[in-house]
């Protein structure tokens, strides 16, 4: 081998293991729904604009509806931020939802319930991973109410 061939080398496996834990990579399966309910858990639907699938939740008066992803890899991760797109229909009423990053002992959550619009929404919010956790479960749970919410394009990327 020549040294040539030996620092190219050299410099591809330094290149993929740095993209391995480069900030940016989304720690989501399926966060666009392109793959239907693929990764995720819990209570939904998917439905379909054209080409674009999205998760559907209705509402009911009394009960959390609740979809997550669990094991999600946040070793050696500072802070993650979600982002996600939502609507909710004409006839809703309620009082929003909650994201939730969840682990053994406890969790953090935001509840998204101002600024509810028909039209779709990009949010973010930043969780900062202060207990150096090594997993976390990302959870959203969608308040009891009337009507209904759509949410698409998630992603938890590392910061
Ligand atoms: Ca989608």
């Amino acid at each position: 081998m020549s040294r040539y061939t030996a620092l190219c080398l050299l410099f591809v496996f330094t290149f993929g293991f740095a993209g391995a834990l480069h900030a940016g990579d989304d720690l989501l399966r399926n966060g666009d729904f392109s793959r239907g309910l693929s990764g995720w858990k819990g209570d939904r639907k998917i439905a379909e604009d054209g080409d674009n699938k999205y998760v559907v939740v209705r509402l009911n008066s009394k009960d959390t509806q609740k979809f997550e992803q669990d094991d999600l890899d946040v070793k050696n991760v500072r802070a993650v931020e979600v982002k996600l797109r939502f609507r909710v229909s004409d006839d809703y009423s309620g009082r929003g939802f909650i994201l939730r990053f969840s682990y053994a002992g406890g969790s953090t959550y935001t509840n998204v319930d101002k600024g509810l619009s028909t039209e779709w929404k990009s949010i973010g919010w930043t969780f900062e991973n202060s207990r150096g956790l090594d997993e976390i479960t990302f959870s959203v749970e969608v308040l009891p109410g009337d009507g209904s919410i759509e949410f698409d394009d998630f992603s938890v990327t590392p910061q």
